[in-house]
């Protein structure tokens, strides 16, 4: 019987663990599992490759920031379970991912589960640690670890709590967790210290966190947070504290956006001040639950920027890959047609001027001595052609070959700058392989099926983008929404290049009491 690739048994679990989380997406796997099929059908992916385990599919909440500023603290309140140790000295060296778990207590696993699963973040990271810190890689476990969680809380979201940012001997391997982190991450907590606001602790953190950030295109993810501001609660200095600290975050471009002062209830000092504590304790409040409603949003983010991966993927196919490979096709056969031209009118040139200069014509009749041997009879003749058509043809397919390697090369300079550019050889082969004519426009395996198939993988990512709306832009705060959508882009939710981020910032600004904040 056929052998289920693993990979397809992958996206089956995935299917079924979205079933019953989000219907929606678990029918964008399907779409995924449409645009591997054409991927391979035109050589772009191996059996085992999927644009699904390109994309994290869980909502992914990083919390990061300098050493003991109370990040694990924090994740241990929002999870309302003692989960993650916390202390006085750095206690995390490990980035821990933590996920739900129906089971009654938490386990911690290796970090190599995180690294051979794309069910996770941080699929494959081990690789991306290779390139940057050689010998690293195999050391995943040194840098990872896994937690499994049976906190309510901590249903349908990942959270990731990392070792604070202690640049000193912060290892390049670090950064390059951080940094993937980061890039997958659809909120980002960037934890800061209210006992050290502005201090050379933190300096590097703002290099790394705020400077890198601030010109990203998804800056809006970011939430700055200055923690324990209760220490500044017995001199009653917490304007001067944040001030401190706003003045820092500006001078690395941040000088607008989400940023916050909180503390934690559970490890803060004792106010004595009864005046001190109300006017703390309802900063705090008002914060943190704009913290937790933006947690609370990203589920809601996570299935728009899922819809819109899939969207951005059938469009790179058709865009760049498809129209890339049709192009360099094109430019290798011109390539092997004006070699074999040039060297035909070279022959050409050299017979007829070896031939005049022999003397062997006689106006325009030419009397080749060998010729008449070789016509002497049948056999002589077809044996002479078929030698002849042998030369030709192999001469052909060198050239082909020794074209198709240059333009090749030409394609992966191209490139050189995504990680596919494994993708891009294969399918170049797959194109320029013997027996595919030179002539045929249209790369291998692409064909009106395969158009077709993207042009549909397109449409249902627009009618997902709907559905989306109709389920996240109803239940809750309806009318608001509905009326704010319809005002701001009546012709946009029609439109089959629907915006996608203006559609989820629509539905954010009306949830989401920060957005309209400075
Ligand atoms: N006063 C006060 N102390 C806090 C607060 N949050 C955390 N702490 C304390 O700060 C110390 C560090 O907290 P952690 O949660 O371990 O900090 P962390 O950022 O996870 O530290 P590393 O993982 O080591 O980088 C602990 O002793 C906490 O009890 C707060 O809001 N106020
Ligand atoms: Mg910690």
């Amino acid at each position: 019987m056929f052998k289920d690739s693993k990979i397809s048994q992958r996206l089956r679990k995935l299917e079924k663990h979205l079933e019953q989380e989000n219907p929606i997406l678990s029918d964008v796997v399907q779409n995924f599992r449409e645009l591997d099929s054409i991927s391979r059908r035109i050589g772009f992916f191996h059996r085992e490759e999927s644009h699904a385990t390109r994309t994290p599919w869980w909502p992914l909440i990083s919390v990061l920031g300098i050493y003991s500023a109370g990040k694990s603290s924090f994740i241990n309140h929002l999870l309302q379970y003692n989960l993650q140790a916390v202390g006085i000295q750095a206690v995390d060296d490990k980035f821990s991912v933590i996920c739900y778990t129906r089971d009654k207590k938490e386990r911690v696993l290796p970090g190599l589960a995180l690294d051979a699963d794309p069910r996770f973040p941080l699929y494959k990271i081990s690789q991306a640690i290779e390139e940057v810190a050689k010998g690293q890689g195999e050391h995943i476990d040194a840098y990872l670890q896994l937690k499994t969680c049976p906190s309510e809380k901590l249903r349908g979201k990942i959270l990731i709590d990392s070792p604070g940012f202690d640049a000193d001997d912060q290892r390049t391997s670090t950064l390059r967790i951080t940094d993937h982190i980061i890039d997958l991450s659809d909120l980002v907590l960037v934890f800061f210290d209210a006992r050290h606001p502005e201090t050379g602790s933190m300096r590097d953190t703002l290099q790394h966190l705020v400077k890198a950030t601030v010109n990203r295109r998804d800056s809006n993810k970011f939430l700055y947070i200055l923690n324990q501001i209760d220490v500044t609660a017995n001199e009653d200095n917490l304007e001067e504290v944040f001030a401190a600290w706003q003045r820092a975050l500006a001078q690395y471009g941040l000088t607008a956006g989400t940023s916050y002062a909180i503390y934690n209830e559970d490890a803060a000092i004792t106010f004595d001040n009864e005046n001190v504590r109300a006017r703390f304790e309802s900063k705090r409040e008002a914060d943190s639950s704009a913290i937790y409603n933006r947690i609370e949003q990203v589920g809601v983010e996570r299935a728009y920027r899922i819809v819109g991966m899939l969207e951005q993927t059938a469009r790179m196919m058709k865009q760049d890959v498809v129209s890339r490979l049709r192009r360099f096709k094109e430019d290798w056969r011109r390539k092997v047609l004006w070699l074999e031209g040039a060297i035909l009118a070279a022959l050409l040139v050299s017979f007829l001027g070896l031939t005049i200069w022999g003397g062997y014509w006689e106006g325009f009749s030419l009397s080749l001595p060998f010729l008449d041997l070789m016509t002497r009879n049948h056999y002589t003749l077809y044996v002479t052609l078929a030698i002849l058509l042998a030369i030709v043809g192999y001469l052909h397919i060198r050239l082909r070959r020794w074209a198709a390697k240059k333009v090749s090369a030409k394609l992966l300079a191209e490139v050189k700058n995504t990680d596919l550019h494994p993708n891009y050889q294969r399918a170049f082969r797959k194109n320029s392989r013997w027996w595919r004519s030179i002539f045929w426009p249209h790369p291998a395996g692409w064909g009106k099926r395969t158009a077709a198939g993207l042009e549909k993988v397109l449409d249902d990512s627009n009618a997902y983008i709907q559905r989306l709306n109709d389920e996240y832009t109803n239940p809750s705060g309806r009318d608001k929404i509905e009326q704010t959508i319809d005002q701001q882009e009546p012709a946009e939710m029609q439109r089959s290049d629907f915006s996608l981020t203006g559609s989820v910032k629509a539905v954010q600004d009306q949830r989401d009491p920060l957005t309209s904040k400075n």
